[in-house]
């Protein structure tokens, strides 16, 4: 897969881009990461890449002309259909399945907003999905670009070890993972439960999936709303809500 950052600040891509998973999915050529500079496709004298809104208030705005130079520069190669999409606060918000949708295509072209945000014609003329990784601002699209090419790229066959795919990990379908522990069995007196140590791979299963629904209840009884559970599944989730009704009773 082939992925163009479309960046200001292309510099704070080096970091997460040259270490662990992201750096060896490069290094197989699973991942073929672009990056390209804004200011590069500036045609004034002086490289200005923002100027301020029309109407006023405060801030800066990306201007149009160098953000649609640069996406046109890097759609001229690419198939059709490949998705540019605005790293923005005002997007979709991301998730599982949208990495898992995104990895399936072969280029994806990321637009880093800076500032307080972009000519809207950008939008208009060259953008076709907006994302946002979350109910909060950031000062720049990068962070947020890098989030997404992390959560993308762990979802293309080869990336990830044979044996741990990713569609087991929490939010896969929907519920979170239960608790993980490796040795020793004893740490500091907690004691490793007794079900993994057994090796009972049936109760072991049973007891992953009460566990991923006993903090799904806890930290994000949002997800149980849409989660596709068991009749079994809906029988535990009741036993943990009669739990806590009891337990505030005493
Ligand atoms: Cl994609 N950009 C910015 N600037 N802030 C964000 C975001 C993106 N997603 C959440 N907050």
């Amino acid at each position: 897969m082939r992925i163009d950052v479309l960046t200001l600040f292309p510099a704070m891509f080096q970091g997460p881009m040259t270490e662990s998973m992201l750096w060896k999915a490069r290094d197989r050529g699973l991942l073929d990461l672009r990056l390209h500079d804004i200011r590069d496709f500036c045609t004034d004298k002086h490289r200005a890449a923002d100027d301020i809104p029309y109407g006023g208030g405060g801030g800066m705005i990306m201007k149009a002309e160098p953000v649609v130079g640069a996406v046109e520069h890097v759609l001229a190669d690419a198939p059709p259909g490949t998705p540019v999409i605005l790293m923005t606060p005002q997007g979709r918000v991301f998730s599982h399945r949208m990495a898992k949708e995104l990895a399936a295509y072969p280029r994806l072209a990321l637009v880093c907003g800076r500032y307080e945000g972009i000519d809207d014609r950008v939008r208009q003329l060259v953008i076709t999905d907006e994302i946002s990784i979350g109910d909060y601002v950031l000062t720049g699209g990068e962070l947020a670009a890098i989030v997404v090419i992390d959560a993308v790229v762990r979802h293309i066959p080869g990336v990830l070890g044979a044996c741990w795919a990713a569609d087991e990990d929490s939010h896969a379908d929907g519920i979170l993972e239960g608790p993980h522990y490796t040795r020793p069995p004893v740490f500091r007196g907690l004691e490793v439960p007794s079900i993994l140590q057994q090796g009972d791979h049936g109760k072991i299963l049973r007891w992953r999936r009460e566990q991923g629904l006993r903090r799904t209840w806890l930290n994000r009884p949002d997800l149980l709303l849409k989660a596709d559970l068991t009749e079994d599944e809906r029988y535990l989730l009741a036993q943990f809500a009669e739990e806590m009704i009891r337990a505030r009773g005493r």
